[in-house]
């Protein structure tokens, strides 16, 4: 074959005018040569590929510039492995941190297309369950914002997060199609492929060595396929890649079977590949426990570490050198399997001794914990890893032989202490525990708020803690101001521009010159102003999608995140039950007009969670058609709660409810979404409520409830609910007359078990905080009661939250951890 060299000198034509006539230019080249569509019967969808496909040509010389500084750097690397990554929408992201937003409307105006039309007409890229996956979103961003050398990797599922529909106020899941119009913003690297194995059997044969050489015989195999998306940071200095793996078949078709007439037959090995990356599984902080869900987890990390490897080698690196070279960061413990593929790469591809590869490998990893919830804390049965994964189950016995025996020889661990640290949990059906394996193989293990990691310490990981006291550090979350203030309130910053200059747009700590403006009048009525608008917008989203009026004079009240028992909707429920009867009872009293707002997905196997959902809806019927409350109290559950839902509810908050059970919510993220956007919290002491407070100040935010230690030591000592509603009345008619059906007339008991629950055991501690919480609630009116108050405390808050933006926590992981 005849090569021709590559004209590598060739000038390419810059995309860098950007008035509108040449973006409107563009657009219609698009349209017409990329898509094929005459402007006359373009549709809205084609307008926004076209759209698409202009911003990201300007995307792709920065790309192509950042990835080849890296390469020419030979600099370190950071690998940030998840299998969830939340992302939303990404045309506004783009466009507002490439400067572009004000010259496309124009450019799309020019051409009689409505920019915010088409870009509500972009899928939601739904590859996440929650606050985890939407964490890795906002680090995305901000590693590329802070300039740091960074690749995500995750999976491209075909359906990301189900559609969540009501029918009669009951959940009903659907699939999310959002690749169904195709997604202009990846490219498929055909060329990035990898073999990815399951089953088969070990062979062992000698080294030259002389020392046993291990050969796994894989039983199966799968293709992954790289699908790139770029992560265009702040000001569009640097764009990092998202690159997402696909299950392919090795055989499309079986091509004998299909000519015998077999024609499903023919298929199958090839739709059970591509079976593999369908779906994501919708389980939020439980273990899906499922075959599947760890062939995924394995497909991702294989396919991810061979390309880390590779991509080390190229460079010219040798193997000890990767921990200089390559950062992998495992988002919780999903990613874990990938320390013993990399062991298995190092000790049988490449041929490093086992200490070596154990050293390299624990020096490469970090790990970040996000939960303490026991029945979060992955682990396998033995027998199915053994079958899925034979050569990795014996490297974890011979990595567990290597701790164990020096815990015991050097450290003095006794019989009980070996128990809790090994990787095999022998107290049931033995299993494979993903979090110790996670801690061995990690020279750092993170929390993710200050009293998170104390936890941790103290509680799950408290005897690999002793083993490796170092180890455990703390990286409080963030979030990007980019998208959780300036693409989602553009009125806001526009009036904080104006009052402070536009030195937060880089730095979000300069928020803190907004304090001064906290006690002006006339500032107080702009805030106010803008915060009004962005409630007639959530209630004109509110009236097209449910036809309910709200009243934007009301107060706000709002939480949505996934619904679980731990962050206590149920509380937020049984407490406005309360207040219903309140105010039926004592009309004559000066009420504070509520709306309170629910949205948010419950597991489609977690029973309780689902049946909270009902009884919103049920609550909500009853006290939206009494007429003693009209106008006083409303109750909203909006469906499909997503990230373009929270952007627009956001900044429409007026109350954010940040109630967990104190020790159960890690850290939380959009308590400080709420907070930046100029909502007061009323919240518990825990996750990074306990930061949040100490950075606004206590005076502008409203604490209520147990602590955590205080929670810790009534579950030792026995919890006895009873006292608690016996001294509350009420709690008492709220409880009883859920319980007893005053809400579900069609069926009256759909909710006494769920009641039971708090009467008998109360886990949750509903029962115990609720006197303090409805205390709270009384002092929220109060303060919502004197406007000057409330906008001095809102503004406070805004103006203090700097600190929790997603790129001090990453400059963090990269002092401390990454050093790239
Ligand atoms: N989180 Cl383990 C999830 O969203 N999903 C999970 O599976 C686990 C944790 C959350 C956690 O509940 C929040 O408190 C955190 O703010 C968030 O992770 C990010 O750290």
């Amino acid at each position: 074959m005849i090569k021709t060299p590559h004209k590598v000198d060739l000038p390419l034509p810059k995309r860098e005018v950007s008035d509108p006539d040449a973006l409107a230019g563009e657009i219609m080249e698009k349209l017409t040569y990329s898509i094929g569509k005459d402007a006359k019967v373009a549709t809205p969808h084609d307008w926004l590929t076209a759209t698409i496909l202009v911003v990201r040509d300007r995307i792709i010389d920065t790309w192509m510039e950042s990835t080849r500084n890296t390469y020419m750097n030979n600099g370190k690397r950071v690998y940030y492995l998840s299998l969830e990554f939340l992302i939303g929408r990404l045309l506004r992201d783009a466009m507002s941190n490439l400067g572009l937003m004000d010259d496309m409307r124009q450019a799309l105006q020019s051409l009689s297309v409505e920019f915010d039309v088409i870009a509500g007409l972009e899928p939601d890229a739904a590859l996440g369950n929650g606050g985890l996956g939407r964490l890795a979103a906002c680090f995305m961003e901000s590693m590329a914002t802070v300039n740091i050398p960074a690749y995500g990797y995750g999976i491209r599922y075909v359906h990301g997060l189900f559609r969540q529909q009501m029918a009669e106020g009951w959940q009903v899941e659907l699939p999310e199609s959002w690749l169904a119009h195709g997604n202009p913003w990846e490219f498929e690297r055909r060329e990035s492929s990898y073999e990815v194995g399951y089953g088969g059997t070990v062979e062992t044969t000698e080294g030259p060595d002389g020392e046993p050489r291990y050969v796994w015989k894989q039983g199966e195999r799968v293709i992954a396929t790289a699908f790139d998306t770029p992560a265009v940071g702040w000001r569009g200095e640097r764009v990092n890649t998202l690159r997402l793996w696909s299950a392919q078949p090795i055989d499309p078709i079986l091509l004998d079977a299909f000519n015998a007439g077999d024609h499903i037959g023919a298929l199958r090995e090839s739709n059970k590949a591509e079976s593999l990356t369908r779906v994501l599984y919708p389980a939020d902080a439980t273990s899906a426990g499922q075959e599947l869900r760890l062939r995924q987890e394995f497909f991702f990390c294989s396919a991810s570490l061979q390309d880390i490897v590779r991509r080390h080698l190229q460079q010219g690196n040798t193997l000890a050198q990767m921990p200089d070279k390559v950062a992998i960061q495992l988002n919780d413990t999903h990613p874990a399997v990938s320390v013993v593929e990399l062991m298995r790469l190092l000790v049988d591809v490449h041929g490093v001794a086992f200490n070596d590869a154990w050293e390299i490998s624990s020096k490469t990893f970090s790990y970040t914990n996000h939960t303490l919830l026991p029945e979060a804390l992955e682990s396998w049965p033995v027998p199915l890893f053994e079958r899925l994964l034979p050569r990795h189950m014996q490297l974890v016995y011979a990595i567990n032989a290597k701790i164990l025996l020096d815990a015991r020889k050097n450290r003095g661990f006794n019989d009980h202490e070996i128990r809790q640290i090994s990787l095999i949990d022998e107290s049931g059906d033995r299993r494979v525990r993903m979090g110790n394996l996670a801690f061995m193989g990690s020279h750092s293990i993170n929390g993710v708020s200050a009293l998170h990691t104390e936890l941790m310490k103290e509680t799950v990981f408290s005897d690999l803690h002793k083993l490796y006291p170092t180890r455990i550090n703390n990286k409080t979350n963030g979030i990007t101001p980019r998208r959780w203030l300036m693409q989602c309130n553009p009125d806001l910053t526009d009036l904080l521009k104006e009052a402070i200059g536009p030195a937060f747009l880089d730095d979000a700590t300069k928020l803190k010159d907004l304090d001064a403006f906290a006690d002006d009048a006339a500032f107080q009525q702009k805030f106010a102003a803008v915060k009004f608008a962005n409630k007639q917008k959530l209630a004109g989203l509110v009236a097209s999608r449910m036809g309910i009026k709200l009243d934007p004079h009301a107060m706000f009240d709002i939480q949505i995140k996934r619904i679980h028992e731990y962050k206590r909707q149920l509380l937020n429920i049984i407490e406005t039950v309360a207040l219903f009867d309140q105010i039926r009872s004592h009309p004559e009293r000066d009420w504070v007009p509520r709306v309170k707002l629910f949205a948010g997905k419950a597991a489609p196997s977690y029973h309780n969670a689902k049946l909270i959902i009902k009884l919103a809806n049920d609550v909500a019927r009853v006290i939206n058609t009494d007429p003693s409350v009209r106008g006083l109290l409303k109750v909203v559950f909006i469906p499909n709660y997503n990230v373009s839902l929270a952007e627009v509810m956001v900044p429409a908050a007026d109350l954010s409810e940040q109630i967990s059970t104190a020790g159960m919510e890690a850290s939380g993220t959009g308590n400080m979404k709420f907070a930046l956007n100029g909502a007061l919290t009323i919240g518990t002491l825990d996750g990074a409520n306990v930061e949040m407070r100490d950075h606004v100040g206590e005076e502008n935010i409203v604490i209520f409830g147990m602590t955590a230690d205080e929670v810790g030591r009534v579950r030792a000592e026995g919890h006895n609910p009873r006292a608690a509603i016996d001294a509350s009345r009420e709690l008492q008619q709220a409880l009883s007359s859920i319980a007893s059906g005053v809400f579900s007339p069609d069926d009256r008991d759909r909710y006494a078990e769920l009641m039971q629950g708090i009467y008998q055991h109360d886990w949750f501690m509903v029962a115990a905080d609720f006197d303090a919480y409805a205390q709270a609630q009384r002092q929220v009116d109060d303060i919502w009661t004197d406007t000057s108050a409330w906008y001095s405390k809102t503004i406070r808050n805004t103006a203090r939250m700097g600190w929790f933006s997603s790129d001090r926590t990453i400059r963090q992981y990269n002092a401390d951890i990454w050093r790239a």
